[in-house]
């Protein structure tokens, strides 16, 4: 796919005031830091279209950006920041939560992971709520130019065994880096892969009511 054009809509704290869910819609979230706007910019080919912050945890809200006038990109704010009150924390965390409970277009949840680091318990928590919630989710793993490729695809393969402790199939998974652009191709295919099974199901359900 193509990324023709990408287009900032809003911001909400609360999932009832996002756009009308009458496109597909891809989550991107992770622990801050993990590289999420850095990875948005650089799918949209763009230096500075999701702030990227030195403030960790500044994304509060869930931000809405509309690509090719044909789907929602989701950037979510960054779970497992320390340094917030208990009170800040349990709000984010029930934001999320209904986000991911109602938001009826919602296709796919990318999970953000450093590739640099030993599986951490904080991203396998968030995942297992995925699974909770019955979410179907992919896996990005970040900053890939930074560690060589072999340590880098040791650190997948330890996550993918941790997750086997609690799962029976992995999900689908990608290497990515902001600064070599590795990845952008087949994740913007992924995309597009299921926005047109979503379109065929939309189409089908249709002819079964004709
Ligand atoms: N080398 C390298 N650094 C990255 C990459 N992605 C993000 N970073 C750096 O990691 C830090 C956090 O990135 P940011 O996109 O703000 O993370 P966020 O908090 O998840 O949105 C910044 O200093 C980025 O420059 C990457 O693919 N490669
Ligand atoms: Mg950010």
């Amino acid at each position: 796919m193509q990324l023709k054009t990408i287009k900032f809509l809003q911001s909400e704290a609360d999932w009832r005031r996002c756009p009308p869910p009458a496109l597909p819609e891809f989550a991107f979230i992770g622990r801050s830091n993990v590289g999420k706007s850095s990875l948005i910019n650089m799918l949209a080919n763009h230096k500075s279209l999701a702030k990227i912050s030195s403030k960790p945890g500044k994304t509060r809200t869930i931000n809405h950006f509309l690509v090719n006038n044909a789907w929602y990109l989701v950037d979510l704010p960054g779970y497992g920041y320390a340094v917030v009150s208990k009170t800040m924390r349990a709000k984010w965390e029930s934001m999320i939560r209904d986000y991911l409970n109602f938001r009826t277009n919602l296709q796919i949840v990318f999970v953000l992971i450093d590739s640099r680091l030993e599986p951490q318990q904080k991203d396998i928590d968030f995942i297992n709520t995925l699974g909770e919630l019955g979410l179907p989710f992919a896996l990005i793993f970040t900053k890939a130019d930074k560690l060589s490729a072999t340590a880098t695809h040791q650190n997948i393969m330890q996550f993918r065994q941790k997750l086997l402790e609690t799962w029976e199939e992995l999900p689908a998974h990608f290497i990515t880096s902001a600064v070599t652009a590795k990845g952008r191709e087949e994740l913007l295919n992924y995309i597009e892969q299921i926005i047109n099974q979503s379109n065929t199901e939309i189409n089908r359900n249709q002819n079964e009511e004709n």
